[in-house]
Parts: structure tokens; sequence; C-alpha cells
């Protein structure tokens, strides 16, 4: 049968995110995350998210598909989120944001408030900051504000790749606040992202990346990420324009972003070449080592420290041990301990998230709403190359801390995630059953597309015979693709919020039976196929 999706009238994005309720930390269990590391690479961190969408448009880039528009909390909402994570005993905060210093007025005014207020929080930026808009000033302040874990990409260093991928950073102003940040604040932790192998990419353009690397001495952790087509960016019309065959970005999809993937422009040899010089020449030069270690080992616990080399050496370090012994270090050359557990973790944690974000009472008629985040594969799948961290799924916090605030007592929603809150189908489908929910909503990363479906599809053969939808980036990019799978009724585009209210209001105007055509081309922001079973 012929595929019909209907796509209705986009939603308007919040352009006041005020307005939106404060992430209600209580509705996971941060407990059972903050024992694992998280997207920052560390323990016992909390993600605050002060913007929505980028203003940038780099081509391999698909975030503007998420969130077309750039939105921004107030300096006083971020400041106040993060002095109540800091009342809390999190000593940790990570910035999700695509670009925390779009507008450096707002970045400094928070980092001034933090100093005011005196707050003993660290930062850390992965998503990386962009590492052109700083400027000495703008550095001082936000290292003395707290910032530690400071990321930026730069991806390529070859002035033709910035303008071709539409990134056009100003490299020399790039390079200019890199160097300041390792000579000035050796303590603060340094990440820079490169890009390796975009279609017409010349080995000449990527010995320029792998130079401007070699000659910043004291980065702590470089990478050098292998090339990732994403469905539906510039960059597959691009790759596939320049003779990339579609077959090879199918296959590079989810290999991870060390792996060498098909897409390659350069022969396999050059890759290796490339890489096993960054490795041997960089990352385990012994003078950089001795001069980096022991300000990693101050700030990161042992297994954060080796969860980060093993990255680099996936099969050859699994410990620290490990890694000094390829680099040929002794202990006693390294004249610092790791930083203990006991000054990161916090004690009775979900104790003091109740005081903040007391209970709600719910009514035995609320609409039961069960929302299922797949990111990461259960310990059975360890073979799947993902890396491995954990990190509380904050889109479906977002989503039920809003509907929470909208319906009150008229809605009972609960979040789980896979690997953290089911480790198996079967665990999967008792949790349905004890919750007995009207609607289930899942979100999902294109990464994990297969997994996703797998899991609808086994909800659905456990006898769910109620209104299943799907949210968050994949569905967002590729509501066509993921609508083949007749066992979803719908996908949410982009931003969730509005769009699961309406739905939630119809759905409990009709006695909460599963919303018909009539219904859902009236519901903006969302994609649903006329095939689909539960239509017709
Ligand atoms: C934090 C983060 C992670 C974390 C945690 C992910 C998680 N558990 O949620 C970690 C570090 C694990 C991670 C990993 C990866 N990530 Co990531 N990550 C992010 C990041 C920076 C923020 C996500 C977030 O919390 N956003 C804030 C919330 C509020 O937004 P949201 O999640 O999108 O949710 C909103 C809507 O999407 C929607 N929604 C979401 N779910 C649902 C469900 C329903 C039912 C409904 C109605 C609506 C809805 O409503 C929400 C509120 O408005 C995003 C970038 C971004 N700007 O979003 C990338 C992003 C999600 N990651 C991305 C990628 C590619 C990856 C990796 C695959 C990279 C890799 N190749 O290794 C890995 C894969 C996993 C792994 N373990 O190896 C891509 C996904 C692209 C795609 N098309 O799938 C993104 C968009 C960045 C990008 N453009 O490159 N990631
Ligand atoms: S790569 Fe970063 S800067 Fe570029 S569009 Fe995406 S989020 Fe924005």
């Amino acid at each position: 049968m012929e595929q019909s999706v209907l796509v209705t009238s986009p939603r308007k994005q919040f352009n006041n995110l005020d307005t939106l309720p404060m992430y209600d930390r209580s509705l996971v269990d941060y407990t059972k995350y903050n024992r694992s590391i998280g997207h920052a690479g560390v323990k016992y961190s909390m993600a605050v998210q002060a913007t929505r969408g980028c203003p940038y448009r780099c081509f391999y880039c698909d975030v503007y598909k998420t969130t077309l528009h750039h939105f921004r909390r107030s300096v006083d909402s971020v400041f106040n989120e993060v002095k109540k994570i800091a009342e809390l005993g999190i000593k940790r905060v990570e910035f999700i944001d695509d670009i925390f210093n779009v507008k450096a007025k707002d970045f400094v005014a928070f980092f001034n408030k933090v100093i005011q207020h005196n707050l003993k929080i660290k930062f850390f930026f992965p998503t990386a900051l962009k590492g052109d808009l700083l400027n000495k000033e703008i550095i001082d302040i936000m290292i003395q504000g707290g910032a530690i874990g400071i990321n930026v990409s730069l991806e390529s260093a070859s002035p033709r790749m910035q303008k071709v991928m539409r990134k056009n950073l100003d490299i020399d102003r790039f390079r200019e606040n890199l160097e300041y940040i390792c000579k000035q604040y050796p303590e603060a932790v340094t990440t820079l992202n490169t890009m390796h192998g975009f279609p017409t990419e010349t080995e000449e353009e990527a010995m320029m990346t792998l130079n401007f690397i070699k000659d910043m001495k004291w980065i702590h952790y470089p990478y050098v990420h292998v090339v990732r087509i994403l469905p539906g960016t510039d960059l597959e019309k691009f790759a596939l324009d320049h003779g990339v065959p579609r077959q090879a970005i199918n296959e590079s999809i989810d290999k991870s972003y060390h792996e060498v993937t098909p897409t390659l422009p350069f022969p396999k040899e050059f890759t290796e070449k490339y890489k096993l010089s960054f490795l041997k020449d960089y990352v385990l030069n012994k003078e950089r080592l001795l001069k980096v270690l022991p300000i990693q080992m101050k700030h990161f616990t042992e297994d954060e420290l080796n969860q980060k080399y093993s990255s680099y050496f996936p099969t050859k370090i699994k410990k620290m041990t490990d890694l000094l012994k390829i680099a040929r270090i002794k202990a006693d050359e390294l004249e610092v301990k790791c930083l203990p557990e006991e000054s990161i973790s916090v004690p009775n944690l979900e104790t003091k998230i109740r005081k903040i974000f007391p209970e709600k009472k719910e009514s035995s008629e609320a609409v039961r709403l069960l929302l299922i985040n797949i990111s990461t594969h259960f310990t059975s799948d360890k073979d799947i190359g993902e890396y491995d961290v954990l990190e509380p799924p904050l889109g479906l916090i977002s989503l039920l801390s809003y509907v929470n605030r909208i319906f009150g007592e008229k809605i009972k929603g609960k979040i789980i995630k896979s690997r953290v809150d089911f480790d198996s189908y079967d665990e999967l489908n008792k949790k349905i059953a004890q919750f007995n929910p009207d609607i289930i909503g899942v979100s999902t990363m294109t990464f994990h597309k297969n997994f996703f479906h797998k899991t609808i599809k086994k909800i659905r053969e456990n006898g769910f015979k109620k209104m299943i939808i799907a949210g968050g980036p994949h569905p967002t990019t590729s509501y066509n693709e993921v609508l083949k799978d007749h066992n979803i009724d719908l996908c949410v585009i982009g931003e969730g919020e509005a769009t699961l209210e309406e739905i939630i209001k119809k759905f409990t105007n009709n006695g909460k039976t599963r919303l018909n055509y009539n219904d859902l081309e009236k519901i903006n922001g969302i994609a649903f196929s006329r095939n689909n079973s539960s239509l017709n």
C-alpha cells in the first residue's frame, strides 16, 4: 500500500522560555543516574538548558530541524535554576545548549551572578561553546565563575571547509582564545572537537586540522570524529551530489564517531595513519601527559578518567594504569591522586529533590501517560558501539513538567528509560502492565531507530492497543520513515510541550479513545499516516 503521510501546520516554538516550568527533577530517579557517567563525562552532575535552537546552520547538523529558531531564557531564570541545583548539594552542572555563549552579554551576566553569590559549582559545556565568540575578558569571568569543562568545536582548520560546511568560524580568533585558555588557565579542562572526512575534503585540508591540534600543545582532550552523515541534512545532499553512494551513508549512520566509515573521501590507509599520528604524537605524548594528567586527576574520579581514556582506545585502555603503561609513565611520576568520589557525591539527594518538587496529587480519573526514552541499549546488547554514558531524558522531563502544570490532578505521568528502568523487553512489558497507560509516548534518536521500532513492536505484540505517539530527534527529522511502522499513531515534530497538551485535551474530550483522522488533522506540529491501522 502506498504510504500517505499527512503533516499538519508547524507548531510555533515557545519564544518566551521563561514561561515554561522549571524541569521537575523528581520525575526521574537521579540517584540511578548519578552513579553513572553522564554527558559531560562526569558523575553526580545535573544538566541545564538555557537556550533552545541554534542560530547557525552548519551543513552537517540537523538541530534546526528539531528547533528552528533560537530562543534564550533570561539570565535570572537560568541563574535561579542553577542556584536551586546548588542548594541540592550538586557540585557539577552541565549546559546542554547547542551554543550556550551565543549572546556574550548574557553569558557574562550569568557568570557574574554566580561569582556574586559565590556558588560553588563547576560548570561543563559538553556540547561546546562557540570558540570565536569568546575573548580574554569573557574567558576570565567564566573561569572565575567556575567553568571547568570547556569544550570548543573547530571541526576543520581549512578555511575552504569552513565555508563549505557553513560554519564560517574565525579560525584565528578561535586559535587565539584556545591558546589563551591553555596558557593562562591550565587548570581548565579543554576539549577540542574536530571532524575528519567530509566529502571533497583533501588530505592537505585534513592535515591542516591535525597540525592545528599539534600546534596547540596543552589541550586536555582533543578528538578526531569521523564524519557521520545524518539523514535529511544538507550534508547528505552534498555527499550524494559529490558521488558518495546512498548505501555508504546508510551503513555509516549507526557507527560510533571513532569508527572508519565507507563515506570517507580518503583511502582507509590515510585515515588510519592520521589517527595513529594523532594518538601517538599527541594524545600519548609523555611530556604532555605528565602536564595534563595531574590536573585531570584533581578534577576527575578514577572511573571518569578511565572512561575518558578508553574512549580513545576502546580495546586497549580500560583503566588509567593501562594508559600509564602505554605512555611509559610510572605511577610515582604523578604526585597526585584522583578526585575521591565522596567529594562529589550527594547524600540524600532524593529527599532534597522532594523538598523542592513536592509530590503532586492525582485523581483516579487521571489520564495515564507513560513516557519511554529509548536511548541506551540493553546490557545484553553490549556489542553495539555506543559510548557508555547515561543521562536523564531531559526532553521527557520537560514534557511531563509541562503537562503536570497544565492538567494537575488530571494527569498521572511516568518516565522510564531503557537500561536504567528496564533492561529487557519483558521487563518493559511488565512495567507497562503495572502502570496501565492510556497513552504511551516514545522518544528516540536516529542512532537508536532499530531499537526503537523493535521496542514498539514488542509493546504491541504484548497486546497494547491504545495510542503510541513518537517524538524527539528521530521522529522529528524522519517522520516519513518512522510512520512506515504502523504500530505508531503519530509523530510529534520538534518541541513537544504544547502539542502533547493538545493531544491529551483531545484524547480526554474523546472519552479517552484513540484519536482519529478528523482529530489529528486539527493538531498542529504532527505527522501521521492515513494507512496506520489504528486510523482505519
Ligand atoms: C544530551 C544529549 C545527549 C545525551 C543524552 C541523550 C538523552 N538521553 O536524552 C547523550 C550524551 C547520551 C547523547 C548521546 C548521543 N547523541 Co545526543 N544529544 C544531546 C543533546 C545535546 C541534548 C538533548 C536534550 O536533552 N535536549 C533538551 C530537550 C528538552 O529537548 P529534546 O530532547 O529534543 O525534547 C524535546 C522534543 O524533541 C520533544 N520530544 C522529545 N521526545 C519526545 C517524546 C514524545 C512522545 C513527544 C510528544 C515529544 C518529544 O519534546 C521535547 C520538549 O520540547 C542533543 C542536542 C539538542 N539540542 O537537543 C543531542 C542530540 C539529541 N544527540 C544526537 C546524537 C547524534 C547523539 C549520538 C548518536 C552521537 C553518537 N553518534 O555517538 C549519541 C548516541 C547515544 C550513545 N549513547 O552513544 C543528535 C540526534 C540527531 C538525530 N537525528 O537523531 C542531537 C539532536 C544532536 C545533533 N544534532 O547532532 N546525547
Ligand atoms: S553544529 Fe553547533 S553551531 Fe553548527 S548548527 Fe549545529 S548546533 Fe549550531
